[in-house]
């Protein structure tokens, strides 16, 4: 079943499979206001459940992705808050720019179309996968306004950028292009505007032909055991293992173990099992 939902600050439409989540203040070069926080975190909270969203495709309408935290109502309007009042705003960027999307039940990924600053690399870091428009301009402008990249953002690129890049970019502010993006880690790839949808949408193709079981606890293992010591992690993958195969209503591998020893219908190398029928 397709239907949308209806937001003031961001955009959904479900579409065969994939969930398109658009932040729509194009007005505002979507940057990031406390509304668009607590409507994301709703969000993502109702396309958890949603049969009809398998892949999460996370981008911004317009000319920008993200210019980063909206300025004038996540920071000036709330200068004169209380320290608590302040750091409830500050919690409800990074639910859901992080705590949500981190370990989110179902493949996501980051479209790139066009600008993107600041506040945007949290949520931008945290989903699976990135593809940039090679059009796309990133920076870490922080500096320029006279603070750090807080919010996560400097944890976020010090997990996908080397140590130069990284310091060289927070403490410059300079910005770079989505091939410069694509070779440094920061996103899987870049294309050019035109092909963005397409490339997009046929890598949210391929995760949606997995398994989706085995693929939520795939992309969890990795994520939780990126920071962990080797025995740690073998433990951690041993469970996550363990609860992949409790959890997979198809029986993958069961099924993937007949289908090449016994039937020889299928080389597991070069594609999936068949998980129909
Ligand atoms: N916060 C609040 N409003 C913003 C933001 C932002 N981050 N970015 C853009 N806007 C608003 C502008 O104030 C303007 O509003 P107005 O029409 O009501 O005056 C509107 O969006 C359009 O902005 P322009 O600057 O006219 O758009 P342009 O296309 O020329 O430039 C660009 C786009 C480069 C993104 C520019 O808007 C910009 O530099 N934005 C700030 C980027 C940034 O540094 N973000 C903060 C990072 S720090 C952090 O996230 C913690
Ligand atoms: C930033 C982002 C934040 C924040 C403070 O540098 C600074 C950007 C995502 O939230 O609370």
């Amino acid at each position: 079943m397709t239907h949308d939902y209806a937001y003031e600050t961001v955009k959904v439409v479900l579409d065969d499979g994939i969930a398109w989540v658009t932040l729509n203040r194009p007005a505002k070069r979507n940057a990031i206001s406390p509304l668009v926080n607590r409507e994301m975190r709703q969000v993502l909270d109702e396309l958890e459940l949603d049969e009809a969203a398998g892949v999460i495709v996370l981008t911004g309408e317009g000319e920008a992705f993200s210019a980063g935290m909206d300025l004038k109502e996540y920071f000036r309007e709330t200068e004169g808050e209380s320290a608590l009042v302040q750091a409830r705003v500050r919690r409800g960027a990074t639910d859901w720019m992080w705590r949500r999307l981190m370990h989110y039940p179902k493949p996501t990924i980051a479209m790139v179309n066009g600008w993107c600053f600041g506040g945007a690399f949290t949520p931008l870091v945290a989903c699976d996968l990135a593809i940039a428009a090679d059009e796309a301009t990133f920076g870490l402008s922080e500096i320029n306004w006279g603070i750090i990249p807080a919010g996560n953002v400097t944890r976020a690129v010090a997990q996908v950028m080397n140590h130069r890049d990284s310091l060289y970019y927070i403490m410059t502010g300079e910005t770079f292009g989505g091939r410069k993006a694509a070779e440094m880690g920061l996103v899987n790839r870049s294309v050019p505007l035109a092909e963005l949808r397409a490339a997009t949408e046929a890598l949210a193709r391929t995760l949606l032909s997995k398994n989706p079981t085995v693929l939520r606890h795939a992309k969890s293992a990795f994520k939780f055991v990126e920071s962990l010591d080797w025995d740690t992690s073998e433990a951690m993958l041993g469970a996550m293992a363990a609860s992949a195969a409790s959890q997979d209503p198809e029986r993958g591998r069961k099924r993937g173990m007949t289908q090449f020893l016994d039937e020889k219908s299928y080389r597991p190398g070069l594609e999936g099992y068949r998980r129909e029928g």
